[in-house]
């Protein structure tokens, strides 16, 4: 994507949600004329939500953070970025000599994922701090999807996604891409592309406890009791065995476990498990023999499947679901994309791998596993509580806003307050960061080159796209991998002044080193001509399973050709991938990994318990991103959100009014809500959205706080965890909801 200076008409992938929509931006000197979807774009198509367009409110928002914040007396004032660093090294450097690597601590969130900056470069200040306690947004979202891929296929990444222009068949369960545009699923346009497919005679049929917008574009919905998925999946996997639907066709040689499967679900069938997730025997069989007999079909399940107690048990029995009727890694089913770029899947020898591993160490309070080299983040406020030794003295906290996202908010907050020493990386001074001592602003979005690392690796398509930066950056400020950088800098004992250049240099030369020890100089020399992310991103390109192998293969991609293609490359529809992309020991499909057998114990003895009255889930709304989109004027605008959707029934039952206010309570927790009664609801559900709550002493939001919500997390345990993945649980609590 390259940048016409001329007609000062520019482009450049939306970082604002998984989507990655390619945006057309008109831009005079330092303004923002417009923003619109860009129709030469070869993967969207000229694709927008109003999020896409609210990147100008964020470029020029005042209350962007543009100088480093040092709280000082209790209160922030602006400094230089030398004095700040500086401030980093006097404070961090004596934490870690008195109390031990451990004692830092890292949080990082979602918009890490989009900023490339970020996500490359949060590795290696990791590695430089060499702290187990590494925490993220991952156990808030979608960690038991990576733990359920990475035993079955090997790599953490390696995510099946639904071929939706090829498919005849979509179960769609506790996912609503009709708002959210998708996750773990790249996919911009859903709307277009779910229309497309119903017209050519294909079938949605959607798994929610609310009637979604999703769910109103599907040919059929089923309301599930939430938190009860893992019940309807058993009793789907036990329908194919039971009625002989199990076709594994061409997968059928590089699959292991088939027949402990088999043996693992006879307990669970569809007659025992309909009154547990509130969808009937008779349902669950002809979905069984829909998703069996349909020529391609696929099964998709997001953050309302991840979310809960049996996180990861859903995700697997997902691609069970998949493997087992013959749609795995086939044309409009579950297919693997493959990434132009930094896919682990696509590195290495093809077909074979060490596979992943988990538990290599424990958090100290609660014995929680290392999972991807993270903890739960339900663990933070304890590990930062608890004294002894390996306790939290000290946070960096990046792009990330855990007391809103996360639960328990309130004890996040206190704890936050204790520590010795806390930085954070934030464009915001809002809920999470007003606890740091010092703040360094990241950068807008339009300021920084893009390439997507993630996305591309869940895309509906494959494609290469890349985004010079739009906008200008103040001379003074550093992109945020520079940032990254002179941190891991301090922490190697290799002071503030760090030459970032430099070091990238030789992170990067000893990266090469042990990747391809006999080219390694070879290769860093041809690209001395490039630094940061740039560098990067030309030599996994290059190498990549398209690339151009440094000249051996003069018509593949480099990111020469990749930058001069406005609109991007499109490198076609996906297509069959096993065996090469497994990197399992095995070499095959791990159908039946012994983690996964072993948790159904945890299913069996909750075959019995009872749906509470009333339960919780979470919500998301177009016009809104998380935490922290809601200062953004266009956004904003608009009718009050963060309202508690209930069935009328239930709202007649409790003594409840449409536009009246109640309270919400899990045991010593309440919210106060305003009611919004809806058909849409199930019974006995109460939805509310999360992100809001921007009503706390000390942030620097000022849209935001006129209407600030309440924080459906401040109401959630931090005890509750899917103990596979330490995936919080966020959906499906028992509250009450009373009149006030
Ligand atoms: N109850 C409930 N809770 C949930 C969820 C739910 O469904 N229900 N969803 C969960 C999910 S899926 C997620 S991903 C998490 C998200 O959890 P978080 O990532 O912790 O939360 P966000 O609201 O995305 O906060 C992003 C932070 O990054 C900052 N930021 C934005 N852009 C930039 C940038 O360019 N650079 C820098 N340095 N900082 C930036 C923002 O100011 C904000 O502080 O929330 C989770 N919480
Ligand atoms: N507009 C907008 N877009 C976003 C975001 C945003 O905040 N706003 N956030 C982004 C992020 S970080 C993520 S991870 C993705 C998430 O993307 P999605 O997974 O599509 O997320 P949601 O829109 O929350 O849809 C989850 C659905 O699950 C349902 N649900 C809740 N509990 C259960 C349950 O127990 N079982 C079942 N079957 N369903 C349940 C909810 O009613 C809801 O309809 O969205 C991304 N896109
Ligand atoms: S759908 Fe997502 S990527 Fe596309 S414009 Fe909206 S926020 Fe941006
Ligand atoms: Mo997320």
């Amino acid at each position: 994507m390259s940048n016409d200076v001329e007609s000062n008409t520019v482009h450049r992938i939306c970082p604002l949600c998984e989507a990655a929509c390619g945006l057309e931006i008109k831009v005079s000197k330092h303004d923002i004329i417009s923003i619109r979807g860009h129709e030469e774009d070869v993967f969207s198509h000229g694709y927008i939500c109003p999020k896409g367009v609210s990147l100008k409110d964020l470029h020029n928002d005042p209350d962007r953070l543009r100088t480093p914040l040092l709280k000082r007396d209790g209160r922030f004032v602006p400094i230089s970025w030398d004095e700040a660093f500086a401030e980093i090294e006097r404070r961090l450097v004596p934490i870690v000599a008195q109390h031990g690597r451990n004692a830092v601590a890292t949080v990082i969130g979602n918009p890490a994922a989009h900023k490339i900056g970020l996500l490359m470069y949060f590795p290696r200040l990791a590695r430089a701090l060499g702290s187990h306690n590494v925490f993220s947004a991952s156990t808030l979202d979608q960690m038991p999807k990576q733990l359920a891929s990475g035993l079955m296929f090997g790599t953490w990444t390696s995510v099946a996604v639904p071929d939706i222009e090829r498919a005849d068949f979509m179960l769609i369960i506790g996912a609503n891409p009709m708002v959210s545009n998708g996750s773990l699923w790249t996919v911009p346009d859903f709307r277009g592309k779910a229309r497309d497919m119903r017209a050519r005679g294909g079938k949605i049929v959607v798994i929610d406890p609310r009637r979604s917008e999703t769910a109103s574009v599907a040919d059929a919905h089923h309301f599930i009791r939430p938190g009860a998925d893992v019940f309807l999946l058993l009793g789907l996997v036990h329908t194919l065995f039971d009625e002989g639907l199990i076709r594994l066709g061409r997968l059928e040689e590089f699959t292991n476990g088939v027949e402990q499967v088999r043996l693992a679900v006879q307990e669970f069938s569809p007659e025992k498990m309909a009154a547990r997730c509130a969808i009937p025997a008779a349902t669950i069989r002809e979905l069984a023999q829909q998703l069996a007999t349909a020529k391609h079909a696929a099964v998709y399940a997001r953050i309302g499947t991840c979310t809960q107690e049996y996180g990861t048990l859903c995700s697997w029995l997902v691609d069970v679901l998949n493997v087992l009727t013959g749609n795995l890694d086939a044309e409009g089913g579950a297919m693997f994309p493959k990434a132009a770029a930094f896919a682990p899947n696509t590195i290495g020898k093809p077909g074979i791998g060490r596979g992943i591993v988990t538990a290599r160490h424990h958090s100290r309070v609660s014995n929680a596993p290392e999972v991807m080299g993270e903890l739960p983040i339900t663990c933070l406020a304890e590990e930062i509580e608890t004294p002894g030794s390996g306790q939290i003295k000290a946070l960096i906290s990046i792009a990330g806003n855990p007391v809103l996202s996360a639960p328990n908010g309130q004890r996040l907050s206190a704890a936050l307050d204790d520590l010795d020493f806390m930085v954070s990386i934030d464009i915001y001074l809002n809920e999470t960061t007003r606890h740091a001592d010092l703040i360094l602003p990241g950068s807008s979005p339009l300021e920084d080159l893009h390439y997507d690392i993630v996305f591309q690796q869940f895309s509906y398509r494959n494609h290469a796209r890349y985004s010079e930066p739009v906008m200008p950056r103040a001379a003074d400020h550093p992109p945020e991998w520079q940032i990254l950088l002179r941190l891991a800098g301090i922490a190697m004992g290799r002071g503030a002044q760090v030459d970032v250049h430099q070091l990238d240099t030789e992170l990067f030369g000893a990266e090469l080193q042990r990747a391809i020890p006999a080219q390694a100089d070879a290769v860093l020399a041809a690209l001395a001509h490039l630094t940061g992310p740039e560098r990067q991103i030309e030599f996994a390109l290059r190498t990549g399973p398209y690339g151009d192998m440094f000249g051996q293969k003069p018509n593949g991609l480099n990111l020469a050709k990749v930058k001069a293609a406005t609109g991007g490359i499109d490198l076609g529809a996906m297509q069959a991938r096993i065996p090469e992309m497994l990197r399992t020991p095995s070499g095959k499909i791990e159908l039946a990994p012994s983690m996964l057998i072993d948790d159904l114990k945890r299913v069996t003895s909750a075959l019995d318990q009872a749906a509470p009255d009333m339960v919780i889930i979470g919500r998301r709304h177009v016009r809104s991103g998380n935490s922290w989109m809601h200062n953004l004027p266009i956004l904003a605008k608009g009718p009050y959100r963060c309202t508690a959707l209930v069935h009328p029934s239930d709202a007649e039952r409790l003594g409840l009014s449409d536009g009246g206010m109640a309270k919400v309570i899990n045991g010593q927790r309440e919210l106060e809500v305003q009611i919004e009664t809806s058909d849409e609801m199930m019974r006995g559900v109460v939805s509310l959205p999360h992100g809001w709550g921007h009503d706390l002493a000390g942030i620097q939001m000022a849209v935001a706080s006129e209407r600030a919500g309440v924080n459906l997390n401040a109401l959630l345990d931090d005890s509750l965890r899917d103990p596979l993945s330490g995936n919080a649980v966020l959906s499906g609590v028992a509250v009450e909801l009373r009149a006030c």
